[in-house]
């Protein structure tokens, strides 16, 4: 494997809101690579994407990342160099950024969802730029773990309240977690708040999508469990929680929501819609073997192609707002990601949450209004790794 700091996942990093990050990457990768903060609001230069914000930070060298965390959350980091190999042999980790005044709970648990692609020997399987794969669902992984370790029981006392935060940080695979035996209650997405909200339907999580939920543990003697449903007839049961100990008082009213961001809220856009089509896949008549994928008839498959080499898809003014129109043109999901902006998505007649990541299903067609305020040239790609490597990519500009 390779890994952060020899661990796998990498050391979950913290900071408060308004604390300035300060991280040494020194590679001993036998290749280049760079950090990428997932969903933190960052100075262009800090953003961690090779040939267009830094250079690949090249075998025995380093590269200081130095900036402010504006915004409180659960977030993640990883490589943005042959990201595909080098998340598929574990370069992951969670990055949390604790409110100011965070809310009281009874525990403050992370799960770093991930999976491997293991042969019988227990090795990981060496094929990450595989074709077909890339060409359909993704390097799927075949064990999944939960912050490293397998299918495993948690305990805590009847009642607690547990802040869970769940970090998809998978190549290819989706969640869809249902909870079973005891409540829970959605806090916040993609590290922002979002109304609290009782959990019924499963809670789908895309690659790179966090979640932050509060769960409560059962009664005593209780088990509540944890399935992913995601996949029709391949459910399984990734967690149990049983309760034990001295009973807490059980809380009827829900939890309270957490304090907002200091995000600027959407206004109406100020310029044209922008259309992004994406294409391709097994069997489409868009794709060919250099060019699996694609998003407005172009691919992008190196980072480094982008600037200079390939026109910008759009370009948007520091602190303005654009709607996108989002035509998944293909069979498979796309858990389509922006780098340096946050945007909302439509869903029926309003704005959903804040995001950075959007699922979209086969065939969706959808809307969402994004937001910038850091000028400099951003990444959109799918985080289906292998989709991403075989042209899913793109970049934008912000003036
Ligand atoms: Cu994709």
């Amino acid at each position: 494997m390779w890994a952060y700091n020899g661990q796998y996942p990498g050391p979950v990093l913290s900071w408060r809101q308004g604390d300035t990050l300060r991280v040494r990457l020194h590679n001993d990768l036998p290749q280049p690579t760079t950090v990428h903060w997932h969903g933190i609001r960052v100075p262009n230069a800090y953003d961690g994407v090779p040939g267009m914000t830094q250079d690949p930070v090249q075998p025995g060298k380093q590269f200081d990342y130095r900036f402010v965390v504006p915004d409180a959350g659960t977030y993640w980091y990883h490589p943005h160099v042959n990201t595909i190999e080098q998340i598929g042999r574990g370069l992951i980790g969670a990055l949390v950024v604790h409110e100011r005044k965070p809310p009281e709970v009874d525990a403050d648990w992370l799960w770093a969802l991930t999976d491997l692609r293991l042969d019988r020997s227990g090795q990981i399987v060496e094929n990450f730029n595989d074709l077909h794969d890339a060409a359909h669902a993704g390097r799927v992984g075949n064990v999944v773990f939960i912050n490293g370790a397998l299918q495993q029981d948690f305990s805590a006392r009847p009642h607690a309240r547990i802040r869970l935060r769940l970090l998809a940080a998978t190549s290819a695979r989706i969640f869809g977690l249902r909870f079973d035996g005891s409540r829970a209650w959605l806090l916040a997405i993609d590290g922002h708040p979002v109304p609290v909200q009782l959990l019924s339907e499963p809670l789908v999580l895309g690659p790179g999508q966090r979640a932050d939920v509060i769960w409560e543990a059962p009664t005593e003697g209780q088990t509540a469990r944890v399935r992913d449903v995601f996949y029709p007839g391949r459910g399984y049961e990734l967690a149990a929680l049983k309760a034990s100990g001295a009973a807490l008082t059980l809380v009827q009213s829900p939890p309270a929501p957490l304090p907002a961001n200091p995000l600027p809220e959407l206004g109406p856009p100020t310029q044209p819609e922008f259309v992004i089509n994406l294409q391709g896949g097994a069997m489409s008549r868009e794709a060919s073997r250099e060019a699996i994928w694609l998003i407005n008839g172009k691919a992008m498959k190196n980072e480094a192609m982008g600037h200079g080499h390939q026109p910008p898809l759009f370009t948007l003014k520091s602190g303005h707002t654009l709607d996108l129109v989002l035509n998944n043109r293909t069979v498979w999901h796309h858990p389509l990601h922006f780098h340096g902006v946050w945007l909302r998505q439509r869903l029926g007649d309003q704005w959903g949450p804040v995001r950075d990541t959007v699922l979209l299903s086969p065939q969706e067609s959808t809307r969402v209004r994004l937001f910038a305020d850091q000028p400099g040239h951003w990444m959109v790609h799918c985080h289906v790794l292998g989709h991403q490597a075989n042209g899913m990519m793109g970049h934008f500009v912000v003036v």
